[in-house]
């Protein structure tokens, strides 16, 4: 691997955006994400290295990192936004075709709910993981979920719920989705929910991390 993907993956999983963001203070005055992405494509590396030479595995180390206690939101957040800023540069060829993406994930969060921290994160680590994404933002119904995935048949859909009282929103959403495009896989997350709870509405996986959800994604890319 180049040096410059090497130094663009630990600047994703140290969460240094750019040049000029302060965070992580060791990395002041260095290079971020954003400088290395371009020069690592400068440099006439293919954008599809560079995202699974250095974003996904630097994201894949993130998640691993949080699920196991050993960072904590905040930097993961500003993971999140170090792979954006990196992104940012390889969304052209993406939308150019130079990368085909592994499928489409449609994600919002339910209706009711307009928490969208972690849903944000979810959507950053698939699309990190190569996937194409329609995010229907925050309180979303069921027929805006159906609409997405007419428009983007074969899609996977995910959504999200943080409040014990739309959980009731997303058992409803699901039965609908179900009921108007059955083969449709449906994965829901969110701080309240468990397993049991996914079982009991008809959903077809319950992930309590963005890792997992990319985990489970694999099962479906194309
Ligand atoms: Co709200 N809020 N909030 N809030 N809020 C909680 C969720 C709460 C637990 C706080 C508390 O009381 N301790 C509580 C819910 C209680 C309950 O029902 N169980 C609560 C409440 C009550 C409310 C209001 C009702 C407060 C009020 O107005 N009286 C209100 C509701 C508004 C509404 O949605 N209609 C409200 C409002 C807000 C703010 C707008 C102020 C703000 C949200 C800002 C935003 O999202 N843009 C907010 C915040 C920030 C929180 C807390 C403090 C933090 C949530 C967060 O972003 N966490 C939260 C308390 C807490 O969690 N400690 C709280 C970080 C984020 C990375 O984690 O979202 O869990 P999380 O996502 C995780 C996983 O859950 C998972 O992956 C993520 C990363 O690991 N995940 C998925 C999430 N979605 C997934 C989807 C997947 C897979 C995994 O697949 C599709």
């Amino acid at each position: 691997m180049s040096t410059t993907l090497e130094k663009l993956s630990l600047a994703v999983e140290s969460g240094k955006v750019d040049k000029n963001s302060p965070f992580p203070p060791q990395m002041k005055g260095e290079d971020g994400a954003d400088e290395l992405a371009k020069l690592a494509l400068d440099e006439g590396v293919k954008p599809s290295a560079v995202l699974s030479d250095a974003l996904v595995p630097a994201m894949d180390r993130v998640g691993q990192k949080f699920s196991e206690n050993k960072i904590f939101v905040p930097q993961m957040v500003m993971s999140a936004k170090a792979m954006s800023a990196a992104m940012a540069h390889l969304k052209p060829f993406f939308q150019s075709g130079d990368v085909v993406a592994k499928g489409t994930f449609i994600i919002g969060t339910v209706k009711g709910d307009l928490h969208d921290i972690g849903k944000n994160l979810v959507a950053m680590m698939v699309e990190g993981g190569g996937w194409s994404i329609v995010d229907l933002g925050v309180d979303v119904n069921e027929d805006t979920f159906n609409q997405a995935i007419a428009d983007n048949p074969g899609a996977v859909v995910g959504l999200s719920a943080l409040l014990t009282t739309t959980m009731a929103n997303m058992e409803v959403i699901v039965k609908k989705i179900k009921e108007a495009n059955p083969g449709t896989r449906v994965l829901v997350g969110g701080a309240p929910l468990n397993d049991e709870f996914c079982q009991k509405i008809g959903a077809d996986f319950y992930s309590p991390d963005p890792r997992g959800a990319v985990e489970y994604l694999k099962e479906f890319a194309a």
